[in-house]
């Protein structure tokens, strides 16, 4: 049973950092799809569990993003 989730990150502005976020979120243990829209900042996260809110803004501040 997956679960999905959307979360907005700002500051993204091209499809690099969308590819930069997509690419951390896809590191974290579960994860199996990433989808970002730039325009929005919403990311959409697929996986096998809930996420702790903490990895996923871990992550996206690896990416040099923040979540809002
Ligand atoms: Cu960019």
């Amino acid at each position: 049973m997956s679960h999905t989730e959307t979360y907005t990150v700002t500051g993204m502005t091209c499809g690099h950092c969308a590819a930069s976020v997509r690419e951390e979120i896809s590191e974290i243990a579960g994860v199996e799809g990433v989808e970002v829209v730039v325009d929005s900042g919403a990311v959409t996260v697929t996986s096998g569990a809930p996420l702790e809110r903490s990895a996923v803004d871990a992550a996206v501040a690896e990416a040099g993003y923040a979540l809002v």
